[in-house]
């Protein structure tokens, strides 16, 4: 098996074990309208929590901030961070099979990536270049169900002087 297969195989893999929690879902929405309901909400723009926190600077000049995602959140999920200083986001994979990222498209403020987000720690590294408020998200979806952004994957990278 070359390296190219290999990466199919998992793809593939992947999009089955997808495809069996899809249909775990709408079996759990046919027969038990209540819970299915009730978790729905839970995950709605409604109940977004608000997860703030303001970087510090570490004593190299680089303001380092840990982010986990998962489903379907982001723990912080409003970054305040100082202009004109480099940034890390210390990203990381809460537990579970559903792929996730993290996408930012302000390049105008110095703040633009897409990474998926793995079980394994990554560093985002960007310096913002000027204030103001800018969303990050989560592009994944499945099919035609809520986007994961819509399920509450997003929040804001906020940058002050
Ligand atoms: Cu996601």
């Amino acid at each position: 098996m070359n390296s190219n297969s290999k990466t199919r195989f998992f793809n593939s893999s992947g999009l089955v074990v997808l495809l069996l929690l899809a249909a775990v879902n709408v079996t759990a929405a046919d027969s038990v309208p209540t819970n299915s309901q009730k978790t729905a909400h839970e995950h709605d723009h409604g109940t977004w929590i608000e997860r703030r926190t303001v970087a510090t600077i570490d004593s190299d000049g680089v303001q380092r901030v840990k982010v986990i995602g998962g489903e379907y959140f982001y723990n912080p999920n409003h970054i305040v961070v100082k202009v004109n200083k480099p940034v890390e986001l210390i990203v990381k994979k809460y537990e579970g099979y559903i792929p996730h990222n993290l996408v930012a498209k302000a390049p105008e403020a110095g703040i633009e990536f897409n990474v998926d987000l793995k079980d394994a720690v990554q560093a985002i590294k960007f310096t913002p270049t000027r204030t103001g408020k800018f969303p990050i998200y989560c592009d994944k979806g499945l099919l035609w169900f809520k986007t994961h952004r819509e399920k509450g994957m997003e929040g804001l990278i906020e940058v002050v002087e």
